[in-house]
């Protein structure tokens, strides 16, 4: 039985589509509370964020808007996690993938209080990983990533509280990388389960591998689901599809994987924009994808019972 923390965060300024900030009522309207109360858990929905007034923040990098704006989302969710985290496992409800900044902060100040190893396990089309700096977009929310491995080029974004070693980021389901994410990846140990990795072998053993790494070090586990990481066939309300996508019974597969580990402590749900959706399909898959997560099974291996 889990005491899951449902944190609201409508924000969209990590990017140019509009519709991310209708995320959360989706996610609540899609049956998220329901479905994890129907499994047994207790949920505490705490609404959505208010970030402080955005203070008067630049960069060189002109390609970079609302900066300020995701800076005091930053704190207000980095805020969020380590108030959440001491009393159960926090669900942040996107809003675009910058939210990730503030909950990886978050979750990694928490893990160091406790001195505990944190791992991220980052679902997505992409990788996240430019910096301020090598941004071409100016879209902050491909940028988190490199912010939580402690990549220089984010102030004026606080210094990244106990950076996350490589080896204990791992990316899964990427299928798009710019050429400076691509440079900057070369030089980490950061593993990569691109989709090449993941036709060749597939979900299973990639992901066992990495989480029997977790299990060993006792280390707490985020994880970062992007809508980008389903195919769009299955979840066309994203701004940012790239085809050839996990599909519905891979996607299930890890969040029951990750279940049955036992090891995950908190959880983004991120990119989905209402606004693009097709009758409520993609909110509906993610509340589904997030009950496989939280022990949703159609029949029990251990007891045999349906
Ligand atoms: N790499 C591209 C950029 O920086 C696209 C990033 C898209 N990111 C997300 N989240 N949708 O994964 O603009
Ligand atoms: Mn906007
Ligand atoms: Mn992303
Ligand atoms: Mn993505």
């Amino acid at each position: 039985m889990t005491h899951c923390i449902l944190i609201g965060a409508p924000i969209d300024e990590g990017q140019r589509v509009p519709g991310c900030i209708m995320g959360p009522p989706a996610f609540r309207v899609a049956g998220l509370g329901r479905v994890l109360t129907s499994l047994g858990h207790t949920v505490e929905d705490r609404g959505d964020l208010t970030p402080a007034a955005p203070a008067d923040l630049q960069h060189d990098n002109s390609a970079i808007h609302h900066l300020p704006e995701v800076a005091a989302w930053t704190q207000a969710l980095s805020d969020a996690a380590q108030d959440a985290l001491p009393k159960g496992m926090p669900i942040f409800l996107g809003g675009d993938h910058s939210l990730a900044l503030g909950t990886l902060s978050g979750v990694a100040a928490h893990a160091a209080a406790q001195d505990r190893p944190l791992f991220v396990i980052w679902l997505d089309a992409h990788s996240d990983f430019h910096t301020p700096q090598t941004t071409v977009s100016g879209n902050l929310h491909g940028t988190p990533l490199a912010y939580a491995a402690g990549r220089e080029g984010f102030d004026p974004l606080p210094a990244f509280p106990a950076p996350v070693p490589g080896e204990n980021i791992c990316l899964f389901g990427i299928r798009s990388v710019d050429p400076a994410e691509h440079a900057l990846l070369q030089g980490t140990e950061i593993i990569v389960n691109d989709m090449r990795v993941l036709d060749e072998r597939g979900i299973v053993a990639p992901l066992q591998e990495f989480l029997a790494r977790v299990r060993e070090a006792n280390g707490m586990l985020h994880v970062s689901l992007d809508v980008d990481f389903l195919d769009p066939a299955i979840a066309p309300a994203v701004g940012t599809t790239v085809p050839g996508g996990a599909t519905f019974r891979e996607a299930h597969l890890v969040c029951e994987i990750l279940h049955e580990s036992g090891l995950v402590t908190s959880l983004d749900l991120v990119e989905l924009n209402p606004f693009l959706d097709d009758r409520g399909r993609t909110a509906k898959l993610m509340v589904d994808l997030v009950g496989s997560m939280m022990g949703q099974k159609v029949f029990d291996r251990r007891t045999r019972s349906f």
